[in-house]
């Protein structure tokens, strides 16, 4: 038996692949990895599983008679030889091109694609369709949306919510009191966008236990932070945090422990707030007594927790789960604000901080050098670019107007679709609506290696090749690590890289010259690794030539000396390093938001009651539903591994439930449910337990739509659940986690 060894990564880890006799058997996880994901151990039947795309298809009903009927579980597919298929799709891109333009063609294609940079195939659709003309793209991410959009208006930039936050380095040595909204899930942190070498999320916070650092998860599940952190738990109903902290902001001022200094010297605007908070502008004073029947916590564990953090240097660091909620612009600007009312923001330990528990690599040490990556390219179509999670909303009114960050803007026509490397029928809220609205585009175009929910309601399939079957690079912002992503086998099936469909396609299409710019595929893996080995070098931090790198399978950036403190230098000097905002501080009240006029998100921080909240609760949908990140995983990807099916209950994707609400519904524990409201109903397996706040359901996103006869999705994707609805007209992002269900037992 002959065994190889193979350097890779994937979003969830790095590792060796074993191949004998020329076949992948295990995925061996880096050996610098502390806490490596099993993940890893699905690799191989993912890799060789029958649902893998073995040869190019189109879809039967499409090619005889171009219907538009696609959304449908049950299309017939035809296979077709590579030459057919290329020559379809560039004939659809020409003719929708010719006949309406940039605004005929949708690449803006949302999904997590490969650990890989080069074969990065988010990337490359949109390198394609730029370099042919352009089409419309995306702005902004599911992930974080409304806080990506909002940041930039308080504190001048999005950087923080991508990671760039004070460092856990930092936060060990000079934090007292850790508050996480949201909690710090440690299945989260199993994921680095572009491969991590190190899961180090554990390890930062053992050495914060250590440092005797006080930790308190708020939130509606206690399972969100490990037992062994022994974090104070506050329960909290989903969508209630601004309430919560306007009542601490409340204890705060009329105590006089806020920091009136620091907020005249580092903020603007904070008169608005206080006159809010006080009740001077609307008649509500935000007191404690107010905001417990709003968020469930108790009137004295809210002044408990004023006292707690009044006058100690903590950390406020919120989840991303918060912001992808409807108002979640809320939570994130009042956390901003409560962090400067404490006067911590800048300093050493101490400020706001987003996404510690939201994945893997937040806050960690690392060099300001950026990760290696393939650029996309400028887009002549900008002009038609939409909020990331309205496309539902694009495909259904064409030429409707929608407010987004003050502006008017106007949906585009669309009448072609290319999906690379994202699974929209994973990722999108109300499926059902999706439905209607993946029947709207004349021609859908997807790019996959498996036969997903959104394969399988394409007109044209491209079978695409794993990481395992090419050569790239892997790297992410938030690790320290570049890797060698070395070619282990040999393609499954016909399987083509990304790389080589859009270059052929653009040969067709006669651009392939801006596509490439010159370079193969292998050109353009030393063109990226060299160019950041260049930059990583200029700021001092030498990197091995590429083919020395490529034969050790990693480089490695230091830790640096200095921990990194988040605006250390605007806290220094805020005339000399003024923030990126209009008043160059941190803008508790905000004009230019004010001046946008929208009543669902005005020019302060305010409490606005989502449209979906147990507060809001009638007796037909009771139950607030977290679709929570699969601790299984990477959303939807190798849903159906083996590995997989051990997180189950009963064969059903589960549900848990606190024991009161499934007494109260005759479920007990591993009982088949179903869950419904008006927008779609989908099967689970009850799981009962107590860490989970009552009127509260907790189901992971990722499973594979799988409508019945009736529309059931048997498989268990709670996004026929959720509403597809803009967080507020300023964002307009993802708001995923307002739902509101009810759940009943089911015959076995
Ligand atoms: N209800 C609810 N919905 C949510 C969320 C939530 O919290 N609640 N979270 C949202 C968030 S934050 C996100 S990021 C999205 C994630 O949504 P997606 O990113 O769409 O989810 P994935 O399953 O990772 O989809 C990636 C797809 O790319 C394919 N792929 C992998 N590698 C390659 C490649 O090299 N080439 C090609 N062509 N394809 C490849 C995979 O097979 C997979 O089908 O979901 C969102 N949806
Ligand atoms: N294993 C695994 N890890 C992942 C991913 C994956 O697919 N699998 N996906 C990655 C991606 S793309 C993203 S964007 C991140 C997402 O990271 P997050 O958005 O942080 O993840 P979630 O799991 O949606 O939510 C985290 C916790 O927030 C709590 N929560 C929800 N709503 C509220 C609220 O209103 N208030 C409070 N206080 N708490 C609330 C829930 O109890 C939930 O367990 O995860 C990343 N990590
Ligand atoms: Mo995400």
């Amino acid at each position: 038996m002959s065994t190889q060894r193979f350097s890779s990564v994937a979003h969830w880890g790095a590792f060796t692949a074993v191949v004998e006799d020329g076949r992948f058997v295990r995925a061996e996880p880096f050996e610098r990895d502390p806490a490596p994901s099993a993940m890893l151990d699905a690799m191989p039947a993912m890799v060789y599983s029958d649902k893998r795309v073995m040869r190019p298809a189109v879809r039967r009903e499409w090619l005889e008679k171009r219907t538009r009927e696609r959304s449908g579980a049950h299309n017939e597919f035809v296979e077709v030889d590579w030459g057919t298929a290329l020559d379809l799709a560039a004939g659809e891109i020409r003719r929708v091109r010719e006949q309406h333009g940039p605004q005929g063609l949708f690449g803006g294609s949302y999904g997590w694609s490969s650990a890989g940079r080069v074969n990065h195939a988010k990337t490359l659709v949109r390198r394609f369709l730029f370099s042919g003309g352009g089409c419309v793209d995306q702005i902004g991410t599911y992930s974080f949306g409304a806080g990506q959009t909002l940041l930039p208006h308080i504190i001048g930039t999005a950087d923080p919510i991508g990671g760039k936050v004070t460092s856990w380095a930092s936060i060990v040595k000079h934090c007292k009191v850790f508050v996480a909204f949201g909690g710090l899930a440690l299945r989260n942190a199993q994921i680095t966008s572009g491969g991590g070498g190190e899961h180090s999320l554990p390890v930062w916070l053992q050495r914060c236990k250590e440092a005797g650092i006080r930790f308190i998860n708020i939130g509606p599940n206690r399972n969100d932070c490990p037992d062994w952190l022994e974090a104070q738990w506050i329960p909290l109903r989903p969508g209630t945090d601004t309430a919560l902290m306007l009542a601490v902001a409340h204890e705060l001022v009329t105590s006089g422990r806020h920091q009136p200094e620091y907020l005249a010297r580092y903020t603007h605007g904070y008169g608005q707030l206080e006159a809010y908070v006080l009740g001077a502008s609307d008649g509500i004073a935000k007191t404690p007594e107010w905001a417990s029947p709003i968020c469930g916590v108790p009137a004295a564990d809210i002044r408990a927790l004023a006292d707690t953090l009044a006058g100690t240097c903590s950390m406020l660091s919120i989840a991303w789960s918060l912001q992808r909620a409807h108002r979640g612009e809320q939570p994130y600007w009042m956390c901003v604000t409560l962090a400067a009312m404490l006067g911590q923001i800048g300093v050493p330990g101490g400020g706001v901080a987003f996404g510690h528990g939201s994945s893997n690599g937040v806050g960690i040490p690392r060099p300001e050098v950026g990760a290696p990556e393939m650029a996309p390219g400028h887009n002549p179509g900008a002009a038609h670019n939409i909020p990331v999670a309205r496309m539902a909303d694009m495909l259904l009114a064409p030429g409707e107007q929608y407010h987004f960050n003050g502006k008017l803007c106007t949906y585009p026509d669309v009448r072609l679709v290319c999906w690379a490397g994202g699974n929209p029928y994973h990722h999108h809220q109300d499926l059902n609506r999706l439905n209607r609205a993946w029947n709207k585009p004349e021609t859908v175009i997807v790019n996959e290696s498996w036969w997903t929910p959104t394969a399988r309601r394409a007109d044209i399939v491209f079978p695409v090749t794993t990481t395992l079957e090419r050569n790239d690079i892997g790297a992410s912002s938030r690790d320290r690590f570049v890797f060698a992503m070395q070619r282990a086998i040999a393609p499954v099936g016909e399987a083509r890289d990304d790389y080589a469909i859009f270059r052929a396609l653009a040969a067709r299409l006669g651009h392939e010259e801006a596509f490439t710019e010159g370079r193969d595929q292998a050109q353009w893996l030393r063109h990226v690794y060299d160019r950041y080995a260049s930059i990583a070098a200029s700021r001092g931090y030498p990197q091995p030539d590429f083919d020395a790198w490529w034969a050790h399978g990693y480089s490695e950036l230091p830790e640096p000396e200095k921990d990194f403190v988040l605006f250390e230098s605007f806290y220094a000097d805020p005339q000399a390093n003024p923030l990126k905002t209009p008043s160059g501080k941190i803008e508790i009240g905000s004009d230019k938001i004010a001046a946008m006029g929208y009543a669902d998100c005005p020019g302060h921080p305010v409490w606005l009651a989502p449209d979906e909240w147990l507060g809001s609760a009638g007796a037909e949908y009771p139950l607030h539903l977290m679709t929570i990140q699969p601790p299984d995983k990477l959303h939807s990807q190798g849903a159906f591994a083996p590995s997989v099916q051990q997180y189950k209950v009963n064969g059903r994707e589960a549900v848990r439930l606190n024991p009161r609400d499934a007494k109260a519904r005759g479920i007990a524990n591993g009982d088949p449910v179903r869950l419904y409201n008006r927008r779609g109903a989908c099967l689970g397996g009850a799981l009962l337990d107590e860490a989970v706040l009552e009127g509260v359901a907790v189901m992971a996103t990722g499973a594979w739509y799988a409508p019945d006869a009736d529309g059931l999705d048997v498989n268990g994707n709670p996004n026929v659940l959720a509403a597809d609805r803009g967080t507020s007209s300023l964002t307009q992002g993802c708001a995923a986690l307002s739902v509101l269900v009810q759940i009943e037992p089911v015959a076995a």
